[in-house]
């Protein structure tokens, strides 16, 4: 064989290889609320397929994604789970084969997205982390949700809480967004416009989650391996996913620590993930260093990673702080009283 074939015969198998090792990410968004996160994703074109699941036929229809699946076409209708999350539920069994099958066989993270209180996502989200459980076993499934507000009712407060015990019971990673805290920190804004903020507060999550595990190679770059990643979110519990944008990266790190809406705590934590994006020449090392150690020291965290990611898409700086294992406050106030 000649050399110039042998050598693009190389580059064939180094791409190919290349493919193979990137990490496979599905986004599975449940219900109303679930839909409307998919819907605002499919804007920022990650590199993750995007799912949408309901039992209301009109939503579904409306979200943008790659795949749709009704659920429980029979037992609800196609018109939702009024607030049932025991109909959520049975319309996810009902559907689970087409469910599973929307989500590819080799996917490496799924991550599902809902508004806990309603029936479909409530209901839902944890029958099909349960199945991925065995189907998909080397998956790891990450929980994105929202925690009613009290405006919203007893009704609800206790879907939810329901939803996110049974939730703890099968994911790797929960992060938790409670509406309450954006409420209090917006004030007088209407419950409209604090869901648009959520919302907002959730694309931000998902796509700090995809960028984390999805390394740029290039020189000079650090880059947080998948492996570590896998290792910090297994079995993890509760997650702290904040991110936060400024001029230097200080302050770009204090606003990420901020973007909390659980009262995390975050000492004493499993372990950590900084990842720095913005300019070549905003992302200075001395900078990074020094927040980086202050971090790791402040909250006694044993194994923090850096990734760093130079990006010309920003012009200020971008830090993403990403905590495993955390305790969360409102989580232990919310939860107290339910009796299961
Ligand atoms: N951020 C945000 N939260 C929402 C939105 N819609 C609803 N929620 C929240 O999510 C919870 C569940 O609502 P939905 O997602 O509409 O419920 P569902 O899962 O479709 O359940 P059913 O309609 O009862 O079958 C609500 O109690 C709200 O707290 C939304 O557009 N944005
Ligand atoms: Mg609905």
């Amino acid at each position: 064989m000649g050399y110039r074939v042998r050598l693009r015969e190389q580059l064939k198998y180094l791409a190919q290889k290349e493919r193979e090792a990137a990490v496979k990410i599905n986004i599975v968004g449940v219900g109303g609320c679930g839909n409307n996160a998919i819907n605002n994703l499919a804007r920022l074109r990650l590199p993750a397929k995007l799912i949408a699941m309901n039992t209301d036929s009109a939503v579904l229809r409306r979200t943008r994604c790659d795949v749709r699946v009704l659920l429980g076409g029979l037992s609800a209708e196609a018109r939702g789970a009024r607030g049932v999350p025991e109909l959520g539920a049975q319309a996810m069994e009902e559907s689970i084969e087409e469910a599973i099958g929307a989500i590819d066989e080799n996917v490496d993270v799924v991550i599902g997205i809902a508004g806990l209180g309603g029936g479909t996502g409530t209901g839902g989200l944890p029958v099909l982390f349960r199945e991925l459980r065995t189907k998909r076993p080397n998956a790891l499934r990450i929980a994105v949700v929202t925690l009613p507000f009290k405006e919203e009712g007893e009704e609800r407060i206790k879907n939810a809480q329901i939803g996110l015990r049974e939730l703890m019971d099968v994911s790797d990673a929960i992060i938790v967004n409670a509406n309450d805290l954006l409420a209090e920190r917006l004030r007088g804004v209407s419950m409209a416009y604090a869901f648009k903020e959520m919302d907002k507060r959730i694309a931000r999550i998902v796509e700090a989650l995809v960028r984390m595990q999805s390394p740029v190679i290039g020189p000079g770059v650090i880059n947080v391996d998948f492996s570590n990643v896998q290792r910090l979110m297994q079995n993890s519990g509760f997650c702290f996913v904040g991110v936060g944008e400024g001029p230097r990266i200080y302050d770009a790190y204090i606003k990420a620590i901020a973007d909390d809406y659980a009262r995390s705590r975050l000492e004493q934590a499993r372990g950590a993930i900084l990842m720095f994006e913005g300019r070549e020449t905003l992302l200075d090392m001395t900078q990074i260093r020094t927040t980086t150690r202050q971090f790791s020291e402040k909250y006694a965290i044993p194994t923090v990673f850096l990734g760093l990611r130079p990006t010309w898409d920003i012009t200020d700086v971008r830090v993403s702080v990403f905590v495993t294992s955390i305790k969360c406050e409102y989580v232990e106030e919310f939860m107290s009283g339910f009796m299961g």
